[in-house]
């Protein structure tokens, strides 16, 4: 017996030793390799200044630093780098203790809900308790282990606090496991603010390079053969495709699949642009913001088959779209509970394989829809592709019989937003991309933004968080840094209002990134539920109060003045956009062409007239008017809902 050789042991602190690890890790897709974090963003308070400001320094070469302004916008960054590198690779986040860390919640919450990869750092109060409160400390009363970071643990898919250094060993691991998995989200590795300056004696293989494959779980045959029973059966059958076929990459197996066995395909907000390829089964958007065609659809199949989607309330319009009595489900999903989802019979695989083995059965079985349902879903699109083309058409100026005159009239708007986003998609050029969350536009490009032939569409609308595009161009072009390649995002005055600051941290990085604002005077698509849910404008435009706020008063003035004057321009020309102002179509179309080649953030605010929206989608959604209240309108559109609440099915 010899004596065992003692491991070699580096002595570095928890922070230097997180930084040292993180860029160490690789993931490993399709053959593909690639740095797991290659980057890390934050703000430095007390809680990580000393600690993980100190590595993050001495190690900048191995882990570059991006300084932003807000905690919230880094998380987006982080995240959208994620989903633009299909789940690939991500980004670090840092913050400090107490705020600065709370402000990364509402980040994790986005991340875990849209499956998307983002690993955060915050800082954490003292673990060894020699004093406190420290500065910033949630004192709990009977929890005396808790701290503000806790509130991370229900938005987060993994959560871990570092009291020890050795739990590092253990945690990183973990972390990225959790990072590479298929059902990823915000990973936290929480730091408290003593721990990350302390030393230890790390093993020195901790830190050697360390590949994290991402796997592809291989469908069962007996699912398989199943499920292509089922599609063989089915006369009007429907595929909706969600994120899971892009995260998959499993596009062309699902062209394969619809090619072979002739079946329209519908995506999801995440599925935006599963389909690449034109052809007559690749429909676009169904539900809530879906096509009048995709809908139409949907309300007759017999059989559904969901490939890589979670099915919200937007794609199934409330559980209340599929009307036809014997429609059967089935789906292909990596996550065990997704793929029930409706009663579906599920296969439980990654997207790309599962499509291609059940396109090989289907080959097999030579099964095909009719020409009667080929011929239906060719009528219903051209009728959809022609509203669409009258609704995007820049060129003809919008019928204001068809608005309110009393909103009309007070704007200088002469565009739609329909038509602005026509003007985005006559600029579109393939590899580009377009973002969008919250607001109109994401539910208006969803329904009419033509993704195929790689005009990417990036629509986040698991979490829909108001805030999460303009950080999110910056993500996406930190994945993407080919300037030729523009990025885009579309928001709304509103959502521009709530987050605009990261507009300083693309300057100083000189990223190009263009922002349209489509100007329209309020948070109008909740203006737009509210009017068919309770009739009357209140608190959702931007108006001045008419007469003066006393709180406490009998009859305080209500917001239903003048439209603000707020002037995004200068607001985005002082945080250091280059920023314009176009209002018709030819001052769009010169303005998008005069900065496509612009070496740092755009912004473009055009006019567009409010209220005048895209064609509806035909479809119910479950939001509840009150059921009682002294207002009229209120009650007469709690009876409509409730009709529609008679549409509601249990599908198993
Ligand atoms: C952080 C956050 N707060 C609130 C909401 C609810 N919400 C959804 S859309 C919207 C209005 C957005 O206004 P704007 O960006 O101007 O877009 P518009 O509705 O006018 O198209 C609001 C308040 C949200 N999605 N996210
Ligand atoms: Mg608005």
């Amino acid at each position: 017996m010899t004596d065992p050789t003692p491991q070699r042991t580096v002595r570095l602190t928890v922070a230097q030793a997180v930084v040292t690890y993180l860029s160490r890790q690789y993931s490993v897709a399709d053959g593909h390799r690639r740095r797991l974090i290659p980057a890390a963003l934050g703000i430095f308070g007390h809680g990580n200044v000393a600690g993980l400001g100190q590595a993050l320094d001495q190690l900048s070469d191995e882990l570059p630093f991006i300084q932003g302004r807000n905690e919230q916008a880094l998380v987006h960054i982080a995240t959208a780098y994620g989903k633009a590198t299909r789940r690939h690779s991500t980004l670090a986040v840092t913050a400090s203790i107490g705020p600065g860390a709370l402000n990364m919640v509402t980040g994790a919450g986005l991340a875990t809900v849209n499956r998307l990869p983002v690993l955060l750092l915050p800082g954490d109060t003292y673990a060894t308790r020699h004093q406190g409160p420290v500065l910033q400390q949630l004192q709990h009363p009977i929890e005396a282990d808790t701290s503000v970071n806790d509130a991370f643990r229900p938005v987060s898919r993994f959560f871990d606090r570092i009291t020890r250094p050795e739990q590092l060993l253990t945690a990183l691991p973990a972390a990225m496991r959790a990072l590479t998995d298929v059902d990823t989200g915000a990973v936290v590795v929480s730091l408290p603010q003593d721990i990350q300056s302390h030393a230890y004696d790390y093993p020195a293989e901790f830190f050697a390079e360390r590949d994290w494959p991402i796997r592809r779980p291989a469908p069962d045959a007996d699912e398989v053969a199943v499920v292509a029973r089922m599609l063989a059966e089915a006369e009007k059958p429907l595929i909706i495709a969600g994120g899971g076929v892009v995260y998959s990459g499993a596009g062309e197996e699902l062209e394969a699949l619809a090619d072979a066995a002739g079946v329209p395909v519908a995506e999801t907000f995440a599925g935006k642009g599963a389909v690449q390829r034109r052809a007559w089964w690749g429909l676009g958007g169904i539900g809530l913001e879906g096509t009048q065609a995709v809908n139409a659809l949907a309300r007759e199949a017999d059989f559904v088959l969901t490939v890589g989607s979670r099915l919200t309330d937007f794609a199934t319009a409330s559980h209340s779209i599929f009307e036809n009595p014997d429609v059967r489900f089935a789906s292909i999903n990596v996550n065990v509970h997704d793929a029930g989802r409706l009663g579906a019979i599920g296969i439980v695989a990654d997207a790309k394989r599962a499509l291609a083995a059940l396109t090989d059965a289907v080959r097999a079985n030579g099964t095909t829809t009719s020409a009667g349902w080929q011929e239906k879903v060719r009528e219903l699109d051209e009728r959809w592709q022609a509203l669409r083309t009258a609704a995007l058409d820049p060129d003809t100026p919008f019928d204001h019989s068809t608005a309110d005159p009393d909103v009309v009239s007070d704007t200088d708007a002469v565009l739609t937003q329909g038509q602005l986003i026509g003007l985005l998609q006559e600029h579109a050029q393939s590899g580009d991309t377009i973002i969008a969350a919250a607001g109109g536009p994401p539910g208006d490009l969803q329904k009419v933004w033509d993704a195929t032939e790689g005009r990417f569409a990036h629509l986040e609308f698991g979490f829909s968080c108001m805030g999460y595009e303009l950080p999110a161009a910056i993500g996406v072009r930190l994945a993407e840094p080919d300037p030729s390649k523009r990025v885009l995002s579309l928001l709304g005055d509103g959502t521009f209002l709530m987050a605009p600051t990261e507009l300083v941290t693309a300057a100083q990085e000189r990223l190009p990134v263009t922002i349209v604002i489509p100007e329209n005077h309020g948070y109008q698509v909740i203006h737009r539920l509210q009017m068919g849910r309770s009739g009357r404008e209140f608190g959702n435009e931007f108006r001045y109060r008419d007469g003066s706020l006393e709180i406490g008063s009998q009859k305080p003035a209500r917001l239903e003045g003048d439209y603000l004057q707020v002037d995004l321009v200068k607001t985005a020309e002082g945080l250091g956009a280059r920023a314009l102002r176009a209002t018709t179509a030819d001052e769009v179309r010169a303005a998008l062409a005069d900065t496509r080649d612009h070496d740092g953030p755009v912004v473009l605010v055009v006019p567009v007239i409010p209220h005048a929206d895209l064609p509806g989608a035909g479809v119910w959604w479950d939001v509840a008017p009150a059921e009682v209240s002294e207002q009229e309108t209120v009650a007469q559109l709690r009876r409509e809902y409730e009709e529609g609440l008679a549409s509601q099915r249990w599908y198993g």
